[in-house]
């Protein structure tokens, strides 16, 4: 791991954490705020909902390790952790009544998490609040990830955000949680903490979990998880194999059926399964034999949304054993739309096998420089790149 590294900025003041702390029938707190921040629209307001869509993952996954962390007294004995966690796109945002929950704790901080490229700038003006006020934050999720593991040099808007004191976190925080929390809690928060060439297996790792009451701020019936990270291909637009990595890493079978259970028994039937191509999570049948025991032996009326490559269905089973574990929505990504649409132009076919070695899956990173003889057309980069702009393109080639 690399801690500090190369991002400049002025020495971290020491926060008031430890003149504040506050002694309460002998135990010290800790308060752990977290926030998914939402993004601004093209008129500058928040988007906001009364009830979002549904329970943000990268939400669910820090709350669910920030748990463990205080089950586990990382911050010791006599240290008691509250998490809190608030998604921004159902619930206002008031730094001042972060700063002052923190401040009634007498020693915490506030984590911005899973915060993609649309919301750095929100999570930036959120940061600059809470530091006004001395508030100890970090942020982290895909957009300080993909911009450290993509960008020679270190984005503009990190730059802005270590100079106001924040500290940023590249990679995976399996395993990695309580050492930022210990920090904080010392006062003496990194300016950068950076696991990219280091992401953790998550097989057995705390399970992504959320409150009742978060839930309820969302539509209800659907939540999300991911039963593993990692894709073996290497699409040449893709930005996820340079954030994931290209080996599949995964939460076992017995962590995915307590997910699944643990949210049923929440009033959840339906799951997004988040891994950018669940066909090449090399655990995908333990994974849907247990849920199809869950469904027809249980009779647990639950279904699933999952995303895959168009080759997925040369995997023997693999369509066979979704559809009885109730797989209802699919996206299957396609490199190029146009083509595949077009009158006359053969589809594209993928050069790539439909199973893998080892020997393929273990090099990663900075596949922009790296050649296109393996992709694997999963829905996520293809969905949002080609969709919207080669979808438009194959619109005007096939006349639609
Ligand atoms: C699932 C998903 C969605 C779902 C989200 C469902 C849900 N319930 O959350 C939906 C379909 C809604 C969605 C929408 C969009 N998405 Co999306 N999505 C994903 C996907 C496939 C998985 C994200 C996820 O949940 N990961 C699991 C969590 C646990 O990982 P994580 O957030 O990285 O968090 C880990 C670490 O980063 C770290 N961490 C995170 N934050 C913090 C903070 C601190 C302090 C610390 C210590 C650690 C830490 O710890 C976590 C656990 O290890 C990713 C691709 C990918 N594989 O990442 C794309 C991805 C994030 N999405 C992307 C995009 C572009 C979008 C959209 C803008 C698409 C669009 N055009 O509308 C929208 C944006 C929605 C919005 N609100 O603004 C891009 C983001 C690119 C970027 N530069 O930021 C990605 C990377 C896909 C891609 N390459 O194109 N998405
Ligand atoms: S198949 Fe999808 S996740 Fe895998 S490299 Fe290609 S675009 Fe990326």
């Amino acid at each position: 791991m690399l801690i500090a590294g190369d991002l400049s900025r002025p020495k971290h003041t020491p926060w008031r954490a430890r003149e504040l702390s506050v002694e309460s029938g002998g135990k010290k707190r800790f308060c752990l705020v977290l926030v998914k921040p939402s993004h601004y629209d093209d008129d500058g307001y928040v988007i906001q909902w009364f009830r979002s869509p549904i329970p943000s993952t990268s939400l669910a996954a820090l709350y669910g390790l920030a748990q463990d962390c205080a089950d586990r007294r990382v911050l010791g004995p006599d240290v008691e952790i509250d998490v809190h966690a608030f998604d921004e796109t159902n619930t206002r945002i008031r730094c001042d009544r972060l700063a002052a929950m923190i401040d009634a704790a007498g020693a915490g901080m506030v984590m911005l998490v899973g915060v993609q490229s649309n919301q750095f700038p929100r999570a930036l003006d959120l940061a600059t609040t809470l530091r006004k006020r001395d508030i100890p934050v970090a942020i982290g999720g895909f957009h300080v990830s993909g911009t450290l593991s993509m960008l020679d040099d270190a984005d503009p808007d990190l730059k802005c955000a270590t100079a106001m004191g924040v500290s940023l976190f590249a990679g995976e925080a399996e395993g990695r949680l309580e050492r930022v929390l210990q920090d904080a809690d010392a006062g003496a928060l990194a300016p950068l903490y950076n696991f990219m060439d280091d992401l953790p297996g998550i097989e057995g790792t705390p399970i992504p979990l959320l409150a009742a009451e978060t839930v309820r701020r969302t539509a209800g019936g659907v939540t999300s998880f991911d039963a593993g990270r990692g894709c073996p291909f290497q699409c040449s637009f893709c930005t996820i194999i340079n954030v994931q990595g290209r080996k599949s890493r995964r939460r076992s079978p017995a962590d995915v059926e307590k997910i699944v259970r643990l949210n049923y028994a929440e009033g959840m039937r339906s799951f997004f399964i988040t891994d950018d191509n669940f066909a090449r999570n090399k655990d995908w049948e333990p994974i849907l034999d247990r849920l199809i025991d869950l469904r027809e032996v249980e009779k647990l009326n639950i279904g699933f949304i999952i995303q895959v490559d168009t080759l997925c269905h040369k995997l023997p089973n693999f369509i066979e054993k979704c559809a009885r574990a109730g797989v209802r929505r699919v996206f299957i990504g396609s490199p190029n739309i146009a083509r595949c649409c077009s009158p006359g132009k053969p589809p594209v076919s993928s050069p790539m096998p439909a199973t893998f070695s080892d020997s393929q899956t273990t090099p990663r990173r900075r596949s922009r420089t790296t050649s296109t003889s393996s992709s694997g057309n999963c829905r996520s980069t293809c969905w949002n790149f080609s969709i919207s702009r080669r979808c438009r393109a194959a619109r005007t080639t096939a006349g639609w």
